[in-house]
């Protein structure tokens, strides 16, 4: 069994050799796995391409070692917990075995409906346990699953559902969050009229909605599932075969589909999972993320899985029906290990502690965080309310195209330094570069960070489009992975992530693309032109400020306001729906027609004494008027 990392020296020889000799670090973590046949290559790679190919030869199946594997000793021990959104509402619990029986049973349904290897199978669900059951259904036949978050409206999953070329689509009649029902198969209903791939929609009973059933195409889950056998032969997949898409939000509007492999992302979700949570068995593990974002995929699903943990599932929301309802299902099962979002933790800081209070917490011995800088005052309040000054806080950095956590504390093992993610994992080899591209040795250096040498859990490129990958990630540093993050290490050689250098924001944790918002607005009739950038937010981290240029004079600005802000939520979903909207009449634009963002950015941020250089721009007046009108 390779083990786990017990202590600081231990981390230190670990992190060196791992960096002297990766293939056989990585080798000695990857022995404990089911292959149905050993690699011959451990790694293969160049970032120029980039082509990495971990694992070459090898021949396995996920599920295989996410269940089957634990069978002979976790049969009875439970792997899911699932706490639904309404907490009178019954929760479910699986063990292994039911799990593993769940997740055939799934599997042979989609193979009776026509489901291959490597066909595409988009997820739109909320948090019900069929949901991670569809992941693993897909993964057990070797169907490739594109999990698209249940928020995303019609246009942002039919775009990722024609992008990947999905033959089905698993969905439910809605979704439960918090006082809301989501209408889930409406949208998949709208996005369909213009997804021609997709033959068949298998749609789950969750709320009992009234739905509209296409015959022939649409078919109720409970009804298709009902005789098929509880055991299923798994699909034996190459380490390098696909295992899952990932949309995420790129600086142009379409989003990419961010590919991950078969062995290589196990053995680094597993391995992750185990070390950075010091993981115990017997103890009770929540990650609060969907499954609709990469969170959800390593560290819900996979992760927990393969390490043979016991991972809770959430359906609903923090707020919901009071802010005490996280703290409330940690005493009610017991949780020891918590992993949120600073989002979240600030929205709850805000809420008081009059919903803390009740509860005991004493359950919890590690917490984590994760999607974005968690800021001092956030982390001493969950390091005081929550972890009551015993529980370390792993602060954990990484990307859905990481696949896992890159630099991040081992909870109880490394040190902590509040606003840090602290050092990298092992395996993994940071780089703090300037903007020539030069690296930064030394320490107290601040610029760009890139990781220069290939991990397991890597993306392996963007959906159908590799120059995309390597446009992206890795053109403009040769050599380097890419992360579009600023960072900064100190005098002890701890990481601290600033923030994205790009034209992507993080909402709420939420990673979002300025362009996808405008495209979004600009579904509305009458706004010709439009411009969104962040803005610092105390709760969400940031926020989305939308500049729009409406066709004409409007008199009733609130409604217009309104109405933009709808047809976002309508279009794209209302994670996107800016919490700013201005009127403006232009936009800072150069000669040459390119909207000057640092401008409006400052603007946004109610920083507008010094807007640095302006000369360049076509007609400077339009700066004085939307700094007069901003918000
Ligand atoms: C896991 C996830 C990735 C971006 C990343 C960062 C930001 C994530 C942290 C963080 C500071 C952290 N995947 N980010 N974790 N920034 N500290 N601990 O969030 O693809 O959705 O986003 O999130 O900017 O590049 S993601």
């Amino acid at each position: 069994m390779s083990t786990r990392i017990t202590s600081f020296e231990e981390y230190k020889t670990v992190y060196s050799e791992s960096v002297k000799n990766p293939e056989k670090f990585w080798v000695s973590v990857a022995g404990e796995y089911y292959w149905r046949r050993k690699w011959d290559e451990v790694l293969k790679w160049n970032f120029s391409e980039p082509d990495v190919k971990w694992f070459t030869g090898g021949k396995l199946n996920i599920t295989e070692n996410c269940l089957d594997r634990h069978l002979e000793s976790r049969a009875k021990q439970t792997a899911l917990i699932w706490e639904p959104n309404n907490p009178d509402e019954k929760g479910r619990t699986f063990t292994y075995r039911e799990l593993y029986h769940e997740v055939c049973r799934f599997a042979n349904m989609l193979r009776h409906h026509g489901v291959k290897k490597g066909d595409r199978v988009c997820i739109y669900m909320g948090m019900v346990p069929e949901l991670a059951i569809a992941l693993l259904g897909c993964a057990r036949i070797g169907a490739i699953h594109s999990v698209v978050f249940g928020g995303f409206s019609f246009n942002s999953l039919a775009d990722r559902i024609n992008d990947a070329e999905c033959c089905m689509v698993i969905t439910a009649d809605g979704a439960f969050r918090g006082a809301k029902d989501i209408p889930l198969k409406n949208v998949v209903d709208d996005a369909l009229k213009n997804c021609p791939s997709v033959k068949k929609v298998i749609v789950l009973k969750r709320t009992g909605s009234d739905v509209r059933m296409q015959p022939g195409r649409d078919f109720w889950c409970h009804e298709e599932i009902n005789n098929t056998h509880h055991d299923c032969h798994p699909e034996v997949m190459d380490a390098e075969d696909m295992l899952f898409i990932l949309y995420t939000s790129g600086s142009t509007g379409k989003p990419k589909g961010v590919v991950h492999t078969t062995a290589g992302y196990m053995v680094f979700a597993d391995y992750t999972f185990r070390n950075v949570f010091q993981y115990n068995d017997g103890d009770i593990y929540w990650c609060t993320a969907d499954i609709g974002w990469v969170t959800g995929h390593t560290y819900l699903v996979y992760g927990p899985l393969l390490a043979g943990a016991t991972t809770l599932m959430f359906e609903g929301i923090p707020t919901w029906p009071d802010a005490g309802r996280f703290w409330k299902i940690v005493d009610k099962y017991k949780v020891n290990i918590i992993y949120t979002a600073p989002t979240a933790i600030r929205s709850l800081q805000a809420m008081g502690l009059e919903y803390v209070k009740p509860y005991k917490l004493d359950s919890l011995r590690v917490l984590g965080t994760v999607g974005e800088p968690i800021n001092e005052e956030a982390w001493h309040w969950y390091n005081d309310n929550i972890g009551k000054k015993r529980c370390p806080i792993v602060d954990t950095w990484w990307q859905t195209e990481t696949g896992g956590i890159l630099i991040t504390p081992l909870a109880g093992i490394t040190p902590l330094k509040p606003s840090f993610a602290t050092l990298p994992f092992p395996g993994i080899q940071p780089a703090i570069v300037d903007e020539n591209g030069k690296e930064l040795s030394g320490n107290n250096v601040e610029g760009r960070l890139c990781i220069k040498f290939p991990w397991p859990g890597m993306i392996r490129t963007t959906y159908r489009n590799h120059a995309r990958c390597r446009e992206n990630y890795f053109e403009q540093y040769k050599g380097y992975y890419f992360t579009g993050d600023g960072c900064k290490r100190d005098e002890n050689g701890f990481y601290r992530i600033t923030g994205r250098v790009d034209d992507v924001i993080k909402v709420s944790g939420h990673l979002l693309g300025t362009a996808e918002v405008e495209n979004a607005i600009n579904q509305h009739p009458d706004i010709v032109e439009s411009a969104v950038v962040g803005f610092p937010h105390a709760i969400k981290g940031w926020g989305i400020y939308a500049f729009v240029i409406p066709e004409r004079e409007r008199s009733d600005k609130e409604k217009l306001k309104k109405e933009i802000s709808d047809t976002v939520t309508k279009f794209m979903g209302s994670i996107g729906r800016p919490d700013k909207i201005q009127i403006v009449r232009g936009l800072p634009k150069t000669r040459s027609g390119k909207i000057m963002r640092r401008i409006l950015r400052k603007i946004a941020e109610g920083d507008t004494s010094n807007l640095g250089d302006t000369t360049t721009l076509l007609d400077p007046s339009v700066v004085d008027e939307i700094k007069a009108g901003a918000l």
